[in-house]
């Protein structure tokens, strides 16, 4: 079999750069290990930067995500018994951004590449990659029925999240890996009731850090942090919702905590971690293949989306023999992926509980939660971080 543009991995990187790539009039594969329902129902993340959304309508993707999206203006930061607004729109000159679920990014994209006839493979096993330096690499899989594949391909792209097989593939010796682990880990809810705030509440408790997120004016999404070694079975649905309620509580203001049935719930550890160069001979990874951010930030699933919206461009260069844009395609992402990498750990340590942190610790916290609530200028740096930087000016994704 031979395709232009092999691809590991239908998460929303994969699926994407398969979509883009096809505007291009370049044919790719994309092989997955899950199935397509799973795909569709794993729960992740929420918060698309007003980029992101922009790539995405550009593409034609984005009818679902118009209708149904909640364009959000800002967040709110809380901490010691009080709650603060954070306006996006009025510190950085209007921007904002979408509460879109990933799953539902991913059934659109799985939607339109099916539609269009594109080369999509769920189920398969035994995912290799091979000849990464030569110009003809090869991706080889079993398909759901037993069936052994070989596709010889002009480049490979890894998108295969971060415990797929791509990253493995390129020589230790030529990578360098950045990581950082968190003593403690999320658990995250969705829940069937309407959301109890306007917008999402980030808030800093002696407890340990609560979120509250939504899906759609029926659907809750909500974060605890929880050890980094907790099981679920420790926590009922009672359980969860006595612990939310007191790490979002705000006495005296009448504001409560609205509770309903729990529809799925998980843990999630917290990373940081980044492997560069991005490319080795014809294999590009995007998205979590190379790099993951602990979720406080919002950031995963829009540096995904950024690193193939800059990948789609270089490689329909890199086939017409110009290796101008693939040879620069690392470095321009990193440098994004860099600047997300430190806004999701800032986040991160302000806003959660240290385990075994002494006061001095605990003061400096919150001296910076209170700088970042009544500086203009502290408060515009979070503004410009969270909804996207650096801003994404009109895609070059798309074919000119
Ligand atoms: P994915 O989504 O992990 O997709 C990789 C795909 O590759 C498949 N695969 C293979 N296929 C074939 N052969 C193999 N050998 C394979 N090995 C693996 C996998 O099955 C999978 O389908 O990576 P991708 O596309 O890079 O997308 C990244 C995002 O999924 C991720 O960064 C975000 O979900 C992170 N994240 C958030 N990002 C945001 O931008 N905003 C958020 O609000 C946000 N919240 C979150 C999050 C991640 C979370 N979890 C669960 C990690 C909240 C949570 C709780
Ligand atoms: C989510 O809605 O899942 C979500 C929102 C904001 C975050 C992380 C996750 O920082």
């Amino acid at each position: 079999m031979r395709t232009q543009v092999g691809i590991v991995g239908a998460g929303p990187a994969g699926l994407l750069l398969s979509h883009l790539l096809a505007l291009r009039g370049i044919d790719s594969v994309v092989v997955e290990i899950r199935s397509r329902a799973y795909c569709e129902a794993r729960q992740r993340a929420g918060v698309i930067e007003d980029g992101s959304v922009r790539l995405l309508r550009e593409a034609g993707l984005a009818g679902r995500l118009d209708r149904e999206g909640l364009e959000h203006g800002g967040i709110y930061l809380q901490f010691a018994g009080e709650r603060h607004h954070i306006d996006f729109r009025e510190l950085t000159g209007g921007r904002t951004v979408t509460v879109y679920a990933q799953t539902e990014v991913v059934k659109d994209l799985i939607a339109r590449r099916i539609a269009a006839g594109g080369a999509l493979h769920f189920e398969v096993t035994d995912t290799e990659v091979d000849h990464l330096e030569s110009e003809r690499p090869v991706l080889r899989y079993t398909d759901a029925t037993g069936v052994r594949h070989e596709v010889t391909c002009d480049a490979i792209a890894g998108c295969d999240g971060f415990h797929g097989i791509c990253r493995l593939t390129i020589p230790p010796g030529l990578t360098t890996v950045r990581e950082r682990e968190y003593p403690y880990a999320w658990l995250g809810i969705l829940a069937d009731v309407p959301p109890s705030t306007d917008e999402l509440i980030y808030s800093h408790h002696r407890d340990g850090f609560a979120l509250h997120s939504l899906r759609s004016p029926t659907v809750s999404r909500l974060y605890l942090q929880v050890e980094p070694d907790e099981s679920i079975v420790n926590w009922p649905d009672a359980r969860i919702w006595a612990e939310l309620a007191r790490r979002f509580e705000l006495p005296g203001t009448g504001w409560e905590l609205k509770q309903g049935p729990v529809l799925d719930k998980g843990i999630t550890p917290m990373r940081s971690y980044v492997s560069a160069p991005m490319r080795y001979g014809r294999l590009f990874l995007a998205g979590d293949a190379a790099h993951i951010v602990p979720p406080t930030g919002a950031k995963g699933l829009n540096l995904a989306m950024a690193d193939v919206s800059v990948l789609a461009p270089a490689l329909d260069a890199l086939l017409s023999g110009d290796d101008g844009p693939a040879a620069a395609y690392s470095a321009t992402c990193l440098n994004r992926v860099w600047r997300a990498t430190h806004f999701s750990w800032w986040m991160t340590t302000m806003l959660h509980r240290t385990p075994g942190a002494d006061e001095m610790a605990a003061e400096l916290q919150l001296s910076q939660l209170r700088y970042v609530v009544s500086s203009r200028a502290a408060a515009t740096s979070l503004a410009e971080n969270y909804t996207g930087y650096p801003p994404v000016p009109a895609p070059a994704a798309l074919a000119s």
